[in-house]
């Protein structure tokens, strides 16, 4: 019964986004809307959804509501701040019963997690993508089972199958980084410009909107990429890479984009083994994304110059869309996440990126101890 009350409702909330058009990237990130449900009347209007089967569903009569949350794996801080918001606002004391699985990174594990949890029959499915791309069937088991599915983080490319997507626009990000270069670069009379670009894991459209974002700039001003390899989001990864890169082109770079805290971590380390001054007082300017706690820290000391936000904390939005979805509601197909550009130095107040000026905030210990 309820089973059966959950899929119609999912349907009612497909149909009403499908109708409304949504589900294409729009790029206003920063533009977070924390409500993540409309009145939409296609929901209300659809005879499935009818008032006294709503009265039947677990939230409404107390009952626990069961979550599947196939999580991408545990490589950055950034995803130990996802695990834990998700774990903190579906817990049991709040009325959830949480199904957690680590895919550590392997997209066969996120598929058979996903598999798992339609067995178990689960009311809801949360899935953080490793990859954009392999969805569609197992999307299309999900609807067949009557189980609606939230997508966070990551976006899905190839398939529409899934009731709300909650998370970042990552080109954005890029744009952002390579705005704030080109306006630092100038500010200090830095004409030449060779970057090195760690990448993020392949395939994740964090990184790809990161390193089509900021290539975009870079192309536009003439800089030279001297070579972009993926660091697999790990400290380990942006260690690795960064000691090849310092062998291969040695003298020849003074920006290195790391696409997140962790890879910077691991840079860090290669390039004070090799004798490679960085940050505000050195001859490489690091910059960075997500702004954790820790890369934040790295920020205040000057040993990254920029970091911008990546927000992990979806789970209270993404448990809007869920009792949205209990009241017969339609939740919205997308809901971004309010971020902010750090710096360390005070010398640019803000940056345009897609044609909006958007503030720089200069970092200090307040802002570290606020930070998750
Ligand atoms: O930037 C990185 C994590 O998907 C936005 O994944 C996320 C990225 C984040 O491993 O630290």
């Amino acid at each position: 019964m309820k089973k059966k009350v959950v899929s119609m409702l999912m349907c009612a909330a497909l149909g009403a986004t499908l109708l409304a058009g949504c589900g294409s990237g729009s790029t206003d990130a920063g533009s977070s809307d924390a409500s993540a449900t409309t009145d939409d009347g296609a929901t209300t209007d659809d005879g499935a959804a009818d008032d006294g089967a709503t009265t039947d569903d677990g939230a409404a009569s107390g009952d626990v509501i069961t979550i599947g949350f196939a999580q991408v794996g545990h490589e950055s801080d950034w995803r130990t701040a996802s695990t834990n918001s998700c774990q903190t606002v579906f817990s049991a004391e709040n009325g959830y019963d949480l199904q957690f699985v680590d895919c550590d990174n392997d997209s066969a594990v996120q598929l058979e997690a996903v598999r798992g949890f339609i067995e178990q029959d689960v009311d809801y499915i949360i899935i953080d993508p490793i990859v954009s791309t392999g969805w569609d069937t197992v999307l299309t088991e999900c609807e067949d089972a009557g189980i609606p599915v939230i997508v966070i983080d990551r976006t899905i490319e190839d398939s529409d199958k899934y009731v709300s997507w909650v998370g970042s626009n990552f080109k954005t990000e890029g744009l952002a980084a390579g705005e704030w270069l080109k306006a630092y670069t100038e500010a200090k009379g830095i004409s030449d410009v060779n970057v090195l670009v760690i990448e993020g894991s392949t395939g994740a459209s964090a990184t790809i909107g990161r390193t089509e974002g900021f290539k975009e700039i870079a192309d536009a001003n003439g800089w030279n990429i001297l070579d972009s390899q993926s660091g697999d989001f790990t400290e380990a990864g942006g260690q690795e890479v960064m000691e090849s890169y310092c062998k291969s082109y040695e003298g020849q770079f003074n920006v290195v984009v790391c696409q997140n805290d962790n890879e910077a971590f691991g840079a860090m380390t290669a390039m004070k083994n090799a004798g490679v001054s960085y940050g505000v007082d050195g001859d490489v300017i690091l910059i960075s994304f997500d702004a954790c706690t820790a890369g934040l820290e790295k920020v205040l000391s000057g040993e990254i110059n920029a970091d911008f936000e990546c927000n992990p904390l979806a789970a209270p939005f993404v448990e809007q869309v869920i009792q949205a979805l209990q009241n017969g509601e339609t939740p919205e197909k997308e809901v971004y996440m309010t971020e902010h550009w750090f710096v360390n130095e005070d010398i640019l107040s803000s940056i345009t990126v897609n044609g909006e000026s958007q503030d720089l905030t200069v970092v200090d210990q307040t802002i570290i101890d606020a930070q998750y």
